[in-house]
């Protein structure tokens, strides 16, 4: 039985104009809640707003999140905030190893001042995005909240950056409650698929649809665990306790996944399948610094939000490949930025 819905509260959204952000902005206005969404377009893009910028709760502000006095004027404006989901960050992992300093201030130390902003202001809840980047090189799967630690060997300041702000929002445990949830490899509509680095499932669906050849680095027989951005986004409303009549719900660090590895030629093959295209795929070198596997234990999530996944990998790929489909016919709509989303 679905929990019953309580509120309607005020949130902070940074990170709007993100892939995840402006899902999870949208659910929030459907659900009754009013929202104060931040994005400087990065990364993030302004087409993602379209189907929610004028709506009436919504209310939006292009500015940085390294602005000192953001969350003040921002409370002062639309609050009193129940929660602050903080998405905004640096999100291409090659551009962190390229950009280390602006890393660590933009996802690790802009994530400290809002943290404590919020603790100033009174801000009962703060759910932050946390990746399974912070997992860095592991061999035992599935990975379990535990298993990062200051013994981790990061792949990049991306990854390490986004442990370090992990650790102190999870150490939160009242006003404000704080939440990290490690999203696995998150894919569906609005997932730009332009870059080399662009989340695979928004690239193989972007060539199956244009009906050019699916690219596979390595062997294909890498895997990772996909996880459809609507379930994704249920998490961040139970993390905050948006699904609870209290209003409360948990602190700490949380996997979302799906807790299923999955082969990425299998996956190459799904779509295929899925776009009705002859299996039409190549093999090419092995992305320098890429991990083997990479699979979620959601035990945590499951036992104490009750959260699990609905949507299978071929549904969420069905709902790709159709929105993918459709913004194909959008001139402007399709690709080009930078990356953002998964991970
Ligand atoms: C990387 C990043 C992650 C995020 C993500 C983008 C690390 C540790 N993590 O994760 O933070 O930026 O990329 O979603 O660097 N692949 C192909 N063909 C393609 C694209 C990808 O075979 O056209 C392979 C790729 O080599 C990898 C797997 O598919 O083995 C998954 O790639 P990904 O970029 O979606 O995600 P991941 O987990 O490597």
């Amino acid at each position: 039985m679905e929990k019953k819905a309580s509120g309607p509260f005020r949130c902070l959204v940074t990170g709007a104009a993100g892939f995840v952000g402006s899902h999870l902005c949208e659910r929030l206005l459907a659900l009754g809640h009013t929202v104060a969404g931040v994005d400087n377009f990065f990364s993030g893009r302004r087409e993602n707003l379209d189907t929610f910028a004028g709506h009436p709760r919504f209310f939006f502000y292009e500015r940085s999140i390294t602005e000192p006095g953001l969350l003040e004027d921002l409370h002062a404006a639309h609050g009193p905030f129940h929660t602050v989901f903080h998405l905004a960050a640096i999100v291409s992992v090659p551009y962190s190893v390229e950009h280390p300093e602006e890393t660590h201030h933009v996802n690790e130390l802009a994530t400290v001042r809002l943290l404590k902003d919020a603790e100033r202001l009174g801000i009962p809840s703060f759910v932050f995005a946390g990746s399974a980047a912070e997992y860095g090189m592991q061999d035992r799967m599935p990975l379990r909240e535990s298993d990062a630690g200051e013994w981790t060997r990061w792949l990049s300041p991306y990854g390490e950056a986004k442990y370090r702000a992990t650790m102190a929002v999870a150490s939160r445990r009242s006003r404000p409650r704080g939440v990290s949830l490690r999203c696995f490899n998150i894919y569906g509509p609005r997932q730009d698929p332009s870059s080399p680095y662009s989340g695979v499932i928004s690239r193989f669906v972007d060539m199956a649809v244009a009906g050019r050849p699916l690219t596979i680095f390595g062997d294909g027989l890498q895997t990772r665990d996909f996880v459809f951005v609507d379930d994704v986004v249920e998490a961040y409303r139970q993390a905050a306790g948006l699904a609870d009549e209290s209003g409360n719900g948990p602190c700490g660090i949380y996997n979302v996944g799906s807790g299923r590895p999955r082969t990425i030629v299998d996956l190459a093959r799904l779509i295929c399948r899925l776009t009705e295209r002859p299996e039409s795929i190549t093999f090419c070198a092995e992305r320098p610094g890429d991990i083997r596997h990479s699979t979620a234990s959601i035990d945590a999530i499951s036992r104490d939000l009750g959260w699990v996944p609905r949507i299978g990998l071929e549904e969420g790929l069905r709902r790709t490949i159709q929105w993918m489909r459709s913004a194909a016919q959008i001139p402007g709509v399709k690709a080009s930025s930078d990356g953002n989303g998964s991970k």
